[in-house]
């Protein structure tokens, strides 16, 4: 049994896809912001329980500061309306992981059947909440989204 598990495992930490990571959204920051509690198979990089996410390559209005405004405000609605205690999919940033703010990059999908489902950083651009940002430090292609 052992070495069957040890498989399985295998293939789902080799494999840099859409569900590296599972769990529910605890706490929405803002419209690209939030915080999931992982579930119990979200074993690879992360050692948190807990993890805050910034969505990868796309920028969101802002909610604070001197640049707030009230389309930040909408985006930051939007978002806790779609994801606010749901379950989402992860695909991790394997090149640099974390941000300055302790954040991690990455796509988010939404949990469709159990399964990962759209595309969570694109639906927020196709929106219109959120624009398109191509940062090339992280894994991620918003051409291939
Ligand atoms: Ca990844
Ligand atoms: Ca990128």
């Amino acid at each position: 049994m052992k070495p069957i598990i040890f498989c399985l495992l295998f293939i789902s930490i080799a494999s840099c896809s859409p569900d590296e990571a599972y769990g529910r959204v605890t706490n929405v920051v803002d419209g690209d912001t939030f915080d999931v509690a992982l579930g119990d198979y979200s074993s690879c990089q992360v050692a948190e329980d807990v993890i805050r996410i910034r969505l990868a390559d796309i920028d969101t209005p802002e909610t604070r500061g001197a640049k707030a405004c009230e389309a930040g405000k909408e985006a930051s609605a939007y978002t806790r309306t779609w994801l606010q205690s749901t379950y989402v999919f992860l695909d991790l940033d394997d090149k640099t992981g974390k941000d300055s703010f302790g954040c991690w990059i990455a796509v988010v999908y939404l949990s469709e059947n159990n399964q990962p489902g759209r595309n969570f950083n694109k639906q927020l651009v196709d929106s219109g909440h959120a624009v398109i940002e191509d940062f090339k430090n992280n894994e991620f292609d918003p051409r291939s989204w």
